[in-house]
């Protein structure tokens, strides 16, 4: 290989090579390390055909002999997308997109396929890998949307930590695949796409560093909706020229009287602060799912009134009734709905946007999206969905009882996650139960990333000690709080407009609870040189600007993800059955390495563990045998 390397490379064809042609030529060397990262790959999946994918402990392997995964018709790759909404935020600036969208007739549209949707309905375990082939479906296709939400939430964190993939790369690679798209993420202001406050300056360069890598909207909302803290994500989303929607969180019914601090009004008055804070659009965060169309109406009509910004409606189907929330809002004048294709929808996920579609034809605010385009895609994801069956909930319908626990979409596959692993999900209506005993402990707040995952980690903790509401108040009994708990009262995460009760504050603080302040003020700035050095010492490589970024949210994740790196290479680039399940005898599978050039893969057999407890594993790759020695688990 080396040989016929040296003999092919066009200097060596055309006389040019002198001494330190070898030297000097590096990619003569491509095929060892392509070598290298083929061996690493087969290691990774020696590992898991012996010892199974650490993330499916405890889980059942679907059945996925008849999984036939449709392909959607790929366009001509020589024909270039047509221009999008990307062109036009390009034309008319963040400000002036923000007055089309308002000024326009038709009802815009976000798909949140990949990211929510994954989020909401299996742990937000969909990979890289997945998404790409929808994408020039979107770019060719259904070029309307508005935008098509696909990164941030938790997307960042599950893709290093569990999915063992890089989610700048996931993102670049969407964002050079659909070049007239926007590209829109979820951004948790201060907690930016992690679960506590960061330093301003950490939060300002992920900003810039989102940007810079291809995302053209940021949907930014603060867990206890608290403007204040928003102001500094605000700020640096306008600073790099792309679309700061300013979001409000959705909770309880603005026409319950017996909440009245989530009444119209309170909506009214956080929108102007938005307004007046710089947001280009209003999201209106219906996380839970929980607002129900007459509120949804009355919200849009009035906050369309008393704003002035384009308003954009986010929900989930946790409740069944979501798609007619969705309708409400879009006759009462919303300029923007969210929905995800519908074999990604319902349940705890977005409302289908193939259905919104239907329903709308012929309407005048039809936002003439391909059916066509859209089924294929749907279709497309209906099989890729089944690889992920382990992640999915138990749930079969939609359920009333959101309207009484909340509990986000977004957290729910996650929150019965964290049950699962303690041994708990047995138990899991008392868990929903508690959850919304402990949002009424905690004096009635937000629940949304990352409030929502300390309700979540009390009510999980009330559960498996069995401790009742009464028992956490009670000021005689000793309760050992989560640390999440502490650092919610302490302030850490900021503070609703009312403060939190002042008697458990005192019970979980054992001290007086603090004034209201700002977090950021309290989080001395990173030093950003002393943190690179620290970052790449542990990489031990050099870090790009966006690497670090990441580093300085998830330090530990990122240190694991680099050592897995190190250990079997890119895996990102395995097919998703392989990735979590390995490969069945006489399986291949095909992999592109390098654009253009695939590796086939297939397993001819494994043998008993030896005397010291050795696997070893026969591979066939490009016809040439391998074999690979793994040790087996006890
Ligand atoms: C997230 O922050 O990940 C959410 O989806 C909140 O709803
Ligand atoms: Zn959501």
């Amino acid at each position: 290989q080396f040989v016929e390397n040296v003999i092919k490379h066009p200097d060596f064809g055309a006389g040019r090579v002198t001494t330190r042609f070898i030297d000097n030529t590096p990619e003569l060397f491509d095929f060892t390390a392509r070598r290298d990262r083929a061996t690493r790959l087969l290691q990774y999946l020696g590992d898991v055909i012996v010892n199974g994918q650490p993330d499916m402990k405890g889980r059942a392997a679907p059945d996925l002999s008849h999984v036939q995964v449709r392909m959607p018709t790929q366009p001509d790759a020589n024909v270039p997308p047509p221009a999008g909404n990307k062109q036009r935020l390009e034309a008319l600036g963040a400000e002036g997109f923000a007055r089309w969208m308002r000024e326009q007739p038709q009802l815009l549209v976000t798909d949140t396929t990949l990211r929510d949707a994954h989020q909401s309905l299996f742990a937000t375990r969909m990979r890289t890998h997945d998404m790409l082939p929808a994408a020039p479906v979107y770019a060719n296709r259904l070029s309307q949307l508005l935008s098509l939400e696909c990164w941030g939430g938790a997307t960042f964190d599950v893709a290093f930590r569990f999915l063992k993939e890089d989610p700048w790369e996931r993102l670049r690679k969407l964002r050079a695949a659909m070049p007239n798209m926007l590209l829109q993420m979820l951004l948790r202001a201060s907690n930016a796409v992690g679960y506590t406050n960061y330093a301003d300056n950490v939060v300002r360069h992920f900003v810039q560093q989102a940007a810079a890598q291809g995302i053209d909207v940021f949907r930014v909302f603060d867990s206890l909706n608290w403007v204040e803290n928003m102001r500094v994500a605000i700020d640096a989303v306008r600073e790099t020229g792309a679309i700061c929607e300013g979001t409000l969180c959705y909770t309880a019914d603005i026409f319950d009287t017996s909440r009245p601090k989530y009444n119209l009004s309170y909506y009214v008055n956080l929108a102007r602060q938005l307004e007046k804070a710089g947001c280009h659009v209003l999201g209106i965060k219906d996380m839970a799912g929980v607002c129900r169309p007459r509120a949804a109406a009355e919200l849009v009509r009035v906050l369309r009134q008393e704003v002035g910004l384009p308003i954009h409606f986010h929900t989930h189907d946790t409740s069944g009734a979501s798609v007619a929330t969705v309708m409400a809002a879009v006759a009462a004048g919303v300029d923007a709905v969210d929905g995800a294709l519908d074999s990604m929808s319902g349940l705890t996920s977005q409302p289908s946007l193939n259905t919104i579609v239907a329903m709308l034809a012929g309407d005048p605010r039809d936002p003439k999206l391909d059916p066509q385009a859209l089924r294929e895609l749907a279709d497309y994801f209906e099989g890729v969905r089944r690889f992920y069956s382990p992640f999915e909930s138990e749930i079969r319908s939609g359920t009333a009882d959101v309207y009484h626990h909340e509990m986000p979409g977004g957290q729910y596959t996650n929150l019965r996650e964290q049950a699962r692993a303690i041994g708990l999900e047995h138990r899991w209506p008392e868990v929903s139960k508690a959850y919304a005993e402990v949002n009424r402990l905690f004096g009635d707040i937000v629940k949304v990333t990352p409030t929502s995952k300390v309700v979540g980690d009390m009510a999980i903790m009330m559960v498996a000690n069995d401790l009742t509401a009464e028992d956490v108040a009670d000021p005689a009994r000793e309760v050992a709080f989560p640390e999440s708990v502490v650092s919610l009262f302490r302030g850490e995460l900021g503070f609703p407009p009312d403060g939190f009760p002042e008697a458990l504050g005192r019970k979980v603080l054992k001290d007086t609870p603090p004034a209201p302040y700002r977090p950021g003020d309290r989080i001395p700035p990173a030093d950003m040189d002393a943190m690179r050095a620290q970052a790449e010492k542990e990489a031990g490589q050099p870090l790009a600007e966006h690497d670090l970024a990441a580093w300085l949210m998830y330090p530990k994740v990122l240190n694991t993800y680099w050592d897995h790196q190190r250990r079997y290479g890119d895996v990102a680039a395995l097919p998703t059955s392989a990735f979590f399940y390995g490969l069945r005898e006489h399986e291949e599978i095909s992999v592109e390495l390098d654009q253009g050039k695939a590796l086939l893969i297939s397993l001819q057999g494994t043998t008993a563990p030896d005397a010291e407890g050795y696997v070893r594993v026969f591979f066939e790759i490009n016809g040439q045998p391998r074999t690979i020695r793994v040790r087996k688990a006890d």
